[in-house]
């Protein structure tokens, strides 16, 4: 897959290029990342890429001429046709779902906004789609669109070094995930629970689901309205409610 970004900070990319699953997926041709400095599209001595908004008001806003010309050359240099994405507040919610269908792309551009954005024209004329990460406001579009890279990356066919890491992850079977101990078995006193050490390979699945849907009632109990629940995993549960209730019963 191919990723362009275009921003005025393009060093802070650097966080998410030499490091980790997106380190690696470069380095394995599996993400080629694109990384265009909108600088480099000004018009004049100074790289001017801002200015204030007409109609007055606070802050800046990033020029039309720049933006266009950076989104026409990063065209040019993606394969496909990419479809041209704006991070912002005001975008659909980015999610597991939304990474999932990023991650079947050939190309895309993102566009890292700063100030208070940019002109309405680059929305209207050369933006196809607003993602957000979630609501809330941050100073530019590069920490989204790192994680945007990041989450779409991790979903590249052959991306983790283990195949069956990214199957496991959670939201994938829309339930959060169970808790992971190793060694020691027990530290300070707290105990790995016994059935992780049983080697009952079947008993460790079904406790390890378990804890996944107790989890998931427990913290997140509006995602369990998105999944239909096998007979089998009511079950586990109901058992979990039960043991939780017998848990806080004085005798
Ligand atoms: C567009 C308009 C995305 C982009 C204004 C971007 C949060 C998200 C920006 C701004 C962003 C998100 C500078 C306020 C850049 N903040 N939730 N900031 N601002 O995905």
């Amino acid at each position: 897959m191919e990723l362009h970004v275009i921003s005025i900070f393009p060093d802070m990319f650097d966080a998410v290029t030499g490091h980790g699953v997106v380190g690696r997926a470069i380095k394995q041709n599996i993400l080629q990342l694109c990384i265009h400095n909108l600088r480099d599209f000004a018009d004049d001595k100074h790289s001017t890429v801002d200015a204030r908004p007409y109609g007055g008001g606070p802050g800046m806003v990033m020029l039309v001429g720049p933006l266009t010309r950076a989104i026409e050359a990063a065209k040019a240099k993606a394969s496909g046709k990419p479809q041209v994405v704006y991070l912002s507040p005001q975008g659909q919610r980015f999610d597991h779902a939304a990474a999932k269908q990023f991650a079947r792309r050939e190309s895309v551009i993102l566009l890292a906004g700063r100030y208070e954005g940019v002109d309405e024209r680059v929305l209207q004329h050369h933006v196809d789609e607003e993602w957000s990460i979630g609501d809330y406001v941050l100073s530019g579009g590069e920490l989204p669109a790192m994680v945007m890279i990041d989450a779409i990356t991790r979903l590249l066919p052959d991306s983790l070094g283990n195949e069956d890491s990214a199957e496991q992850d959670s939201f994938v079977h829309g339930l959060l995930e169970s808790p992971h101990y190793t060694r020691p078995e027990v530290f300070e006193g707290h105990r790995v629970p016994d059935v992780l050490l049983s080697g009952d390979h079947r008993a460790i699945e079904k406790w390890r689901m378990q804890q996944s849907l107790g989890r998931t009632w427990l913290r997140r109990p509006e995602l369990l309205d998105e999944i239909e629940l096998t007979d089998e995993q009511l079950d586990l549960l109901a058992e979990f409610k039960n043991d939780l209730l017998d848990g806080t019963s004085s005798g």
